[in-house]
């Protein structure tokens, strides 16, 4: 088995793989942090559903190259392939095409490889393999091991990980006992820890789970990965709720990042801290040096951007910026202090604005690109603060005295513009700021109808 400690990166979501380049920069970012980096984009049919097809020419120079870059930084360039959709594990054909395929990678200098048998039917559905195997553990510690033994007699230091398809959760089930006891000592198990995206990776479990697998697991850890439902939040976050005592009860740990490469270094750079550091590792002052490093010249700007981004699986208490800011208006409001109330949204909306233009102007167009979508309905966020604000102020003169006509006609202009605004908000993609500014808007803008059909009823 490996000596070093696994410290890797798995392009392992659903959603755009990414593209060379970008391959080429994250190993380029690994150096000197990480040692492995594993493809696996679920999108790619040939790694998937198709697994049984040769990848084209060009893909596999391609895939050389990227192996022999890899070399340069220090960084392993494994490939997976995930035969479990269609895979019949008792075929003796399937064995020899799965490991035809993965020698066409040995040959182009690969050294690790692996199988992924996640998210595939939790049962065996081949009447075949029903009549062989007692069960898919069994099914599965049979064509993982087989695999295995094929290649080792083929490739010099080889390395064999395997994910299996029940890769989570808070208590073993038969079929991990199973595979623990079947699967060959020298092969990695991956586990995600107590449910997909964990919250919080803890000793406990690994001791757990490394007892059940009879080996140090491997752990994949699902942040700040943001496919399928987590597609509205940009994960930007600090690195929490993974115990430093982890590296004692595993024998690595590997990154699943977003589709987008460059917002994902963020995190990356507060993961290889968090390798380094281990018990000492700090997970808020790592990720505010880490935007710092990546974005020097607007890194306070940065840093409330990403504050308004926290909402994800690992950090459950989201929004805080806007639940405080709308606690102060609220109690501003009540106390009949109105004008302070509009005048803190209208800096609130100012300040956000600024950081857009701050963020915009300073960071480069590769992280621009990833983030756009969220920078976007940030300042438009921030614009329509600046434009409840005016809306609040104006309606203070509506309680002092009969307002005027022009008056009415000024509000019910400014509404009508929140309105429409509004609903270009419901065709919004994102999670920046949380959904309460949403509601905060709806519920300003009602109010104000409120006050103007007084007047006009
Ligand atoms: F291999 C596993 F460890 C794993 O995590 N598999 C997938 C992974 O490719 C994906 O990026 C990740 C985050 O969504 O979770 C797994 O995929 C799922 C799992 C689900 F339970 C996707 C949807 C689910 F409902």
């Amino acid at each position: 088995m490996r000596k070093e400690y696994i410290k890797g990166v798995v392009e392992g979501f659903y959603g755009r793989p990414w593209k060379w380049t970008e391959r080429e920069d994250v190993l380029t970012f690994m150096k000197g942090k990480y040692n492995l980096y594993i493809y696996a984009p679920k999108e790619d049919k040939l790694h998937r559903d198709l697994w049984r097809k040769d990848y084209p020419e060009e893909f596999m120079k391609r895939f050389g190259n990227l192996v022999n870059y890899g070399k340069t930084v220090s960084v392993d360039v494994s490939l997976a392939l995930s035969p479990g959709l269609n895979l019949v594990y008792s075929e003796q054909s399937e064995l020899e095409r799965l490991c035809e395929k993965f020698l066409k990678f040995a040959k182009r200098g690969v050294k690790t490889f692996c199988l992924f048998l996640d998210d595939i039917p939790e049962t065996l559905t081949h009447e075949c393999d029903n009549e062989r195997f007692s069960s898919l553990a069994d099914a599965q510690q049979y064509f993982t091991n087989s695999v295995y033994m094929r290649l080792k007699k083929e490739v010099k230091d080889l390395e064999f990980i395997m994910c299996p398809t029940l890769y989570f959760g808070e208590k073993p089930l038969d079929y991990h006992y199973e595979l623990g006891e079947k699967i060959l000592p020298e092969i990695e198990i991956m586990w995600t820890g107590p449910k997909v995206c964990s919250e919080r990776l803890e000793v406990n479990d690994a001791k757990m789970i490394s007892e059940i697998f009879r080996r140090p697991v491997l752990y994949w850890d699902n942040y700040p990965v943001n496919d399928s439902a987590m597609a509205p939040e940009l994960h930007i976050g600090p690195y929490t709720g993974r115990s430093g005592e982890l590296y004692k009860y595993s024998s690595g740990l590997v990154l699943n990042p977003m589709s987008m490469a460059y917002a994902s270094f963020i995190v990356m750079n507060s993961v290889a801290d968090y390798f380094e550091k281990k018990e000492s590792f700090e997970s808020v002052s790592s990720w505010k040096s880490s935007i710092k490093k990546i974005v020097p010249e607007c890194y306070e700007e940065f840093i409330d951007f990403a504050k308004a981004n926290l909402k994800s699986p690992i950090c459950l208490d989201s929004s805080a910026f806007v639940k405080k800011m709308v606690d102060e208006f609220k109690k501003l409001f009540d106390n009949y202090e109105r004008v302070d109330a509009g005048e803190l949204l209208i800096k609130m909306g100012k300040r956000i604005c600024k950081n857009y233009y701050s963020i915009m102007k300073n960071v480069n167009n590769k992280l621009l690109d990833d983030i756009k979508t969220w920078l976007y309905e940030y300042n438009f966020w921030g614009e329509t603060l600046i434009i409840i604000g005016k809306v609040v102020l104006v309606d203070v003169e509506m309680y002092r005295k009969d307002p005027s006509e022009e008056k009415l006609e000024e509000v019910t202009a400014i509404n009508k513009h929140l309105e429409k605004r509004l609903k270009e908000a419901v065709g919004f993609k994102t999670h920046v700021l949380g959904d309460e500014i949403f509601s905060f808007s709806l519920d300003r803008l009602k109010v104000s109808k409120g006050l103007v059909s007084m007047y006009r009823y």
